[in-house]
């Protein structure tokens, strides 16, 4: 736990975050600041930077959950897609410095790429 980390804060239940799932190692939420309908994070529950700093468990454990829940995500929003990413640092976009993959439903005739 990283006593300035939002996320960390939501993983602690310091803060609200409406939660989609959660596992012994990792916990899926809605984003904020949503890019599409169903816009989920999967985070790591312990504070780790980026996705070089997961132990292999870790990332396991964050990748499974994504793998379980992408579909069900689809089918709860009646998503044709999904874009699934990470911004792993600040030159890539990383704003929270806790990692985390976004599963981001895409819709046909969305726009294209993301
Ligand atoms: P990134 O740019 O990859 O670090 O994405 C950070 C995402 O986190 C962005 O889409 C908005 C979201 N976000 C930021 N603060 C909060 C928060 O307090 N709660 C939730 N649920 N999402 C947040």
């Amino acid at each position: 736990m990283s006593d300035d980390c939002i996320f960390c804060s939501i993983v602690a239940g310091d803060i609200p975050g409406r939660i989609v799932a959660e596992t012994d190692a990792a916990l899926a939420f809605l984003d904020a600041n949503p890019m599409s309908r169903g816009h989920t994070l999967v985070i790591p529950k312990t504070h780790r930077q980026r996705v070089a700093d997961l132990s292999t468990e870790e990332s396991r454990a964050v990748f499974d959950l994504v793998h379980d829940l992408a579909p069900r995500i689809e089918a709860a929003v009646g998503a044709d897609a999904h874009t699934i990413g990470v911004n792993d640092g600040p030159d890539a976009g990383q704003e929270v410095p806790h990692a985390h993959v976004h599963v981001i439903p895409r819709f046909e005739g969305d726009g294209g790429g993301p």
